[in-house]
């Protein structure tokens, strides 16, 4: 059914204040910076992953990332892990507030984005394609990259220089001087 011409106006002064009352027509998204995305790479038979990632809100206004949705996954979820009864267990939670100025890790034991159900292994040298959904409905698109960091026997792959999201790692051990 065609709106009368009144009541569209209505409709497109009251979306004009929406926005005006907002940041000024900016959206979320594009104040917004990823840096170091991965996803983790799965494990045979694992059907489940999660990708970290540091979120900088460089405006004067907080926001918040309300979602995150993807098609290389069932259902994409923001978790957080909670300490409960010694055990560390993981928590959806519907949002994950980014500061005005602010820096927000997504990380091993905090917030992470959870690929549940994944339609393909998630291997390293892959990347996935992941949208950020923020307070205001805009969308950041994301090719994450997936990196091997699961806890795999013997070394873990470290590029000299490279990031340093495990500072404690073990260096790759020298088997031939081990007894
Ligand atoms: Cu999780």
């Amino acid at each position: 059914m065609k709106k009368p011409l009144s009541q569209s106006i209505i409709i497109a002064s009251s979306l004009m204040l929406a926005l005006l009352s907002g940041t000024l027509f900016a959206d979320t998204a594009a104040d917004i910076t990823v840096s170091n995305a991965y996803v983790r790479a799965t494990a045979p038979g694992q059907a489940n992953s999660v990708a970290f990632m540091t979120l900088h809100n460089s405006s004067m206004q907080a926001y918040s990332l309300i979602d995150a949705e993807g098609q290389a996954a069932k259902a994409v979820e923001l978790h957080t892990h909670i300490h409960e009864n010694g055990m560390m267990k993981m928590r959806r939670i519907n949002k994950i507030d980014l500061p005005a100025h602010g820096e927000v890790m997504l990380k091993p034991g905090g917030h992470h984005i959870m690929l549940i159900g994944l339609k393909q292994a998630a291997k390293k040298g892959d990347s996935i394609h992941l949208s950020l959904i923020f307070n205001d409905g805009s969308k950041k698109m994301l090719t994450v990259p997936v990196k091997g960091m699961t806890m795999q026997m013997g070394s873990m792959e470290h590029k000299n220089g490279g990031h340093d999201m495990h500072p404690s790692a073990p260096k790759k051990m020298d088997h031939n001087h081990m007894h």
